[in-house]
């Protein structure tokens, strides 16, 4: 195991020729053809496809080559010439192919073809898309609509993805979690509840026109790397960059921009963080208090600080928050942050020096058990100075999956209260249920309890992204039902229900034809702007179909007929399911088609950012946190606050590789990353096997075996590891208490030899 396990310190900078050498690995092993190689160049450009990694903004004026190394290694990945055809099934059983890894799963290829369970010889087997379709639409006529879970992953597009959510409602549920349950609900939860916004107030002209960004548990280099382009400009500009992250990430230090000859040969990469803060796990709460007290220090001494007509004209509870502040000693913010007076202090003295501020964030700020109240205390920073809702500033979360956010804005969504029932109701002419339906945790929580009958996947492995997986799997294959809507084969495939399908979809570059001729899709990024895409490969098997053919076949096969209810015109022409959005939203989405090729997209608005507070107060509301610890864990002896993080050779579950290259890490994912101080202290070398246990009392013994060790600068009791590797050490309970986002960033371990 010793020699599998190499850290090495990592010379480069993020980018640079590293990046290039990383999509050689991807593609080498992905055998893409010449000819998916040259659709990259059609990558996020107006007229082309838009790329399906993450939702960071395709800009309207692109590079030639717009994409980064990570979503150039999706799209080859999602190109490959390996095919997971019917002799592949044929030869393994579901039993055997479960003992595979990952990324062996993956790397069987593309699924070519509708499959079907056939539990007699536990296999895979053929199946003819009008079988599928009837026998899944009986199914479902048979089973009770609440007790059936329709997941979305937050890869498919407008389009699909709102005929997903109104087959659901006509079907009688609002069971409709997407990955964002895991992700940034928080974000939804937290930010709607203090600016009224559920998403990120600013647009990516923003980024032109800030003099400082709080960048705050998020990893550019690996996760949005196109980021780093503004970023670099950014800095160039003299914009400061204060980052707080317990890992000391690589993008966040220093890039070379790979489109830049002079930078990748000559030049020295451009330093991104001003300053690098190494907060302890769950520490941002108290570090941002202690920016806060800084700010509020110099406002008491001479004044000019604050922006006292934003405060009075906009805001609420801002006395009780001042209060709060001066009520926190610094000793507590040291202990809780890990970080200096001094620090903090400076950083403060960036924040009230700088006229335009951004704060930016990611997983590391959701994926807590106080998460919400994190998001709260940054945006309690940014009201201070009126930094929402003006040019150059603003509250803006850092999305995962490319079409995450918008899947939410077309309907996907367990809460009846953000989706226009009423509109549906006089579009369609049904009595949409209103009953809350299950978010990504409760829906674990029916399984287990065996009320969960029925799971439809549009997109994901969501077995393999959640929490407490040796409790959920087993419960999982008593599921009546299990139809996965997919591109290649997962874990999650592999736990079929009592009658289980698999359907294959195509991917964002493929050509999708239907009866009117090749069809367009939309996506929505980060910064609420939509864009057109269209595909243009051939499809890897003439068999696949599109999201869209294959969610509306199933309702059709399901539903009564109805003659306003068109599931047929609607897959012949998307334009008339973009009409429909249009209807339901007509204030963001009024002449969709028309609009969804400007270039850059079209920015469908969003009230904070124009100063309108969608709260129950109508104001910004400053929040008073009750902890100054995001993660809540007690230091005891023994005890380890462990993080799972995503690595540079993959996105979530899919595994491309072993390298972890921005950390100099390579060889295994089964390992622990641990300060050398705490190894020595527990008497570990290099590469000591042991084993992870969960600190949790609730009957339940979690563990996670076989890691080795490795040395890694973190702070002190820190722990951190890959995920979804060990996910099983998250105990399902364990989630932001507002939003129930599994806290995948702060879990409390004990380490045991093994
Ligand atoms: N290549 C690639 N791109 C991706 C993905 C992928 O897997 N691969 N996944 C996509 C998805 S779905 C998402 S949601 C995004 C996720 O992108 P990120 O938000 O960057 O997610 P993570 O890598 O999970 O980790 C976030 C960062 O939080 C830091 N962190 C952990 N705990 C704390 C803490 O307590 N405080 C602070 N301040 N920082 C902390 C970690 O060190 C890490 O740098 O990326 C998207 N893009
Ligand atoms: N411990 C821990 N757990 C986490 C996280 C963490 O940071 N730590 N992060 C959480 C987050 S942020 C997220 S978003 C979730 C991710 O959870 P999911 O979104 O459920 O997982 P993915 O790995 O993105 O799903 C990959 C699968 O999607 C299918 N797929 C890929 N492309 C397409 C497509 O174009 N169409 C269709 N229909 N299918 C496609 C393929 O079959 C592939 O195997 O995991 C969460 N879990
Ligand atoms: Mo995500």
């Amino acid at each position: 195991m010793d020699d599998l396990v190499k850290p090495q310190s990592y010379d480069g900078a993020t980018g640079g020729w590293g990046s290039l050498k990383g999509m050689a690995e991807v593609e080498s092993q992905a055998k893409a053809s010449p000819a998916a190689l040259r659709t990259l160049a059609e990558q996020n450009k107006p007229e082309g496809y838009m790329c399906s990694s993450c939702a960071w903004a395709k800009p309207p004026n692109p590079h030639v080559a717009e994409f980064c190394e990570n979503g150039a290694k999706a799209t080859l990945w999602d190109l490959t010439s390996k095919q997971c055809t019917a002799a592949f099934f044929a030869a393994h059983s579901v039993a055997e192919l479960g003992e595979w890894s990952d990324h062996d799963l993956e790397m069987a290829g593309r699924l070519t073809e509708p499959l079907r369970y056939d539990a007699a010889i536990d296999r895979y087997v053929p199946a003819s898309w009008d079988e599928a379709f009837a026998a899944i639409g009986k199914k479902l006529q048979r089973l009770e609509p609440k007790s059936v879970t329709f997941y979305a992953s937050g890869k498919a597009a407008l389009e699909p993805s709102y005929l997903y959510g109104l087959f659901a409602r006509m079907y009688g549920h609002n069971n409709l979690p997407d990955s964002s349950n895991m992700c940034h609900e928080t974000t939804s939860v937290g930010l709607k509840k203090v600016i009224g916004s559920p998403v990120g107030t600013c647009t990516f002209d923003d980024l032109s026109h800030c003099d400082a960004i709080f960048y705050l548990g998020q990893n550019p280099g690996t996760n949005s790397p196109r980021i780093l382009h503004p970023l670099k400009d950014a800095v160039e500009r003299g914009c400061r960059i204060i980052a707080f992250n317990p890992l000391r990430e690589k993008g966040l230090l220093e890039f070379a921009d790979p489109q830049d000859p002079w930078q990748m040969t000559l030049g020295a990469p451009t330093k991104i963080a001003h300053q690098f803060l190494q907060v302890r796990p769950g520490g941002d709460i108290a570090a941002l208090m202690g920016v806060c007290k800084r700010v509020l220090d110099r406002e008491a001494h001479k004044g000019g600080i604050l922006d006292r007509a934003f405060l009075d004209e906009h805001c609420k509870g801002e006395a009780d928050f001042i209060a709060k502040v001066e009520a926190t000693d610094w000793p507590e913010i040291e202990r809780v942050s890990g970080l200096q007076r001094a620090e903090l202090e400076a950083a403060g003295d960036v924040y009230a020096e700088a006229s335009n501020v951004i704060g930016i964030y990611g997983m590391g700020l959701t994926q807590q058990v106080h998460g919400s109240q994190t998001i709260g205390m940054l945006v309690n920073l940014l009201l201070l100075r009126g930094n929402i809702g003006r040019k150059g500033a603003g509250c803006q979360p850092i999305r995962g999956h490319s079409n995450v956010q918008g899947q939410r804005t077309v309907g996907i969504s367990e809460k009846p209260e953000l989706v226009p029932l009423d509109k549906l109701r006089e579009i369609f002419g049904f009595d949409p249920p209103s009953d809350k339906g299950h978010t990504t945790i409760e829906f674990l929580g029916a399984v287990l309890d065996r009320s969960a009958k029925g799971f439809i996947g549009l997109g994901g492995n969501l077995a393999r992204a959640v929490p407490d997986q040796a409790r959920v799997h087993p419960a999982w294959r008593d599921l009546e039902l299990t139809v996965h809507i997919a591109t290649r084969l997962n874990r999650t495939h592999l736990l079929p229900g009592k009658e289980a399908y698999i359907l294959p979809c195509l991917v964002r570059a493929e050509e999708d034809l239907q009866a009117t001729g090749p069809q367009t899709v939309t996506i929505e990024d980060s910064f609420s702007h939509i864009y057109g895409s269209i595909g243009r490969r051939e499809p890897a098997s003439p068999s696949l179909k599109s999201e869209l053919a294959i969610v509306a076949a199933i309702a059709k096969a399901t539903l009564p007929p109805r003659p306003e209810w068109r599931w047929d015109e609607w897959t012949g022409d998307y334009g008339e399911v973009r009409d429909l959005i249009a209807r339901t939203y007509p204030d963001e989405f009024h002449d969709m088609s028309g609009r969804m090729n400007t270039p850059g997209g079209f920015y469908r608005g969003n009230p904070a950012h124009d100063r309108e507070w969608k709260t129950q107060s109508g104001k910004a509301e400053f929040s008073v946190p009750d902890t100054l610890s995001a993660n809540g864990i007690k230091d005891a002896a023994g005890r380890y606050t462990l993080l799972t993080l995503r690595s540079n050779d993959r996105f979530n579950t899919t595994v491309y590789g072993h390298s972890d290259r921005l950390r100099g890490l390579k060889g295994s994912r089964m390992i622990v990353m641990m300060n050398p101080l705490d190894m020595a202290a527990a008497g570990l070398q290099q590469g000591s096997q042991v084993q992870l246990v969960t600190d949790v009392e609730d009957g339940f013994e979690r563990a996670v075996r076989g890691l080795a060790v490795t040395p890694y600068d973190l702070p002190r009791g820190a722990l951190a590891g890959y995920f979804p590797e060990l996910n099983p050490l998250i105990p399902i309970g364990h989630h932001d208490r507002l939003s129930k986002t599994p806290a995948a960033k702060g879990i409390p371990v004990r380490m045991r030899p093994d």
